[in-house]
């Protein structure tokens, strides 16, 4: 297989959408606006790992396309869990995309502990022969919920997929304490913000 033909355009699309969503933190900037987006982040997903979910899910290689939804993955990151919703109302909103799901794993987390807003889109790409509809996931979250994903993350690939059970016990604890940090942090957000008003006047 071609690879780096195959994800060509896939890279295009995580390049479009970062500039794009980085233009709407951009915005909120100009009008001195608290914005919604704290950073944004984007990747193509590497072949190894792409071959490696379809095999555990039983994809083959020549539906990998219309199978697998993060190849092209986008990721925003919020300082609020309100400013999630915020994001995600935005991203409804556009007309360059078609949303086809959306998963939300804050409402509803995951077993690990996992939360995340998640978004799978549809989006226009144009190449050298024409239109490509690419899908891609958008992964809206909090700094605290990208704190705990990340880690989470590099402990699983540490352990192969096989995080010992104690481990598992303090990643499920942890995930609720950074869940709590959020609602408490959601509580005096008006103060926070306040003061961030307050910074940028200096
Ligand atoms: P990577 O390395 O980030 O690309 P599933 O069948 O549940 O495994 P599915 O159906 O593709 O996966 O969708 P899901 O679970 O909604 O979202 C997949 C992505 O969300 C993952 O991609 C992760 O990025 C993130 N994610 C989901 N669950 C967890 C979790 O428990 N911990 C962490 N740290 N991230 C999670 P990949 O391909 O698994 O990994």
């Amino acid at each position: 297989m071609n690879w780096e033909a195959i994800l060509a355009p896939y890279s295009q699309v995580v390049e479009e959408l970062k500039v794009k969503l980085k233009g709407m933190r951009a915005q909120y900037e100009y009008e001195s606006r608290h914005s919604p987006i704290e950073f944004v982040t984007a990747r193509v997903k590497p072949v190894s790992s792409i071959m490696e979910k379809a095999e555990k899910k039983g994809i083959p290689l020549d539906e990998i396309e219309q199978n697998l939804q993060d190849i092209a993955g986008v990721r925003v990151v919020c300082q609020f869990v309100d400013d999630i919703y915020t994001v995600v109302e935005m991203i409804r909103s556009r007309n360059d995309l078609t949303i086809v799901e959306e998963k939300d794993y804050i409402a509803r987390e995951k077993r690990s502990g996992y939360r995340s807003y998640h978004m799978i889109i549809e989006y226009p790409v144009e190449t050298i022969r024409g239109m490509k509809i690419v899908l891609a996931e958008v992964q809206i979250r909090t700094l605290a919920m990208n704190f705990w994903a990340i880690n989470e993350h590099s402990l699983n690939y540490k352990y192969e997929g096989a995080i010992p059970d104690d481990i598992k016990i303090r990643l499920q604890r942890a995930a609720e304490a950074a869940f709590k940090l959020d609602e408490e942090m959601s509580k005096i957000k008006s103060e926070v913000r306040e003061a961030q008003r307050v910074f940028h006047r200096k």
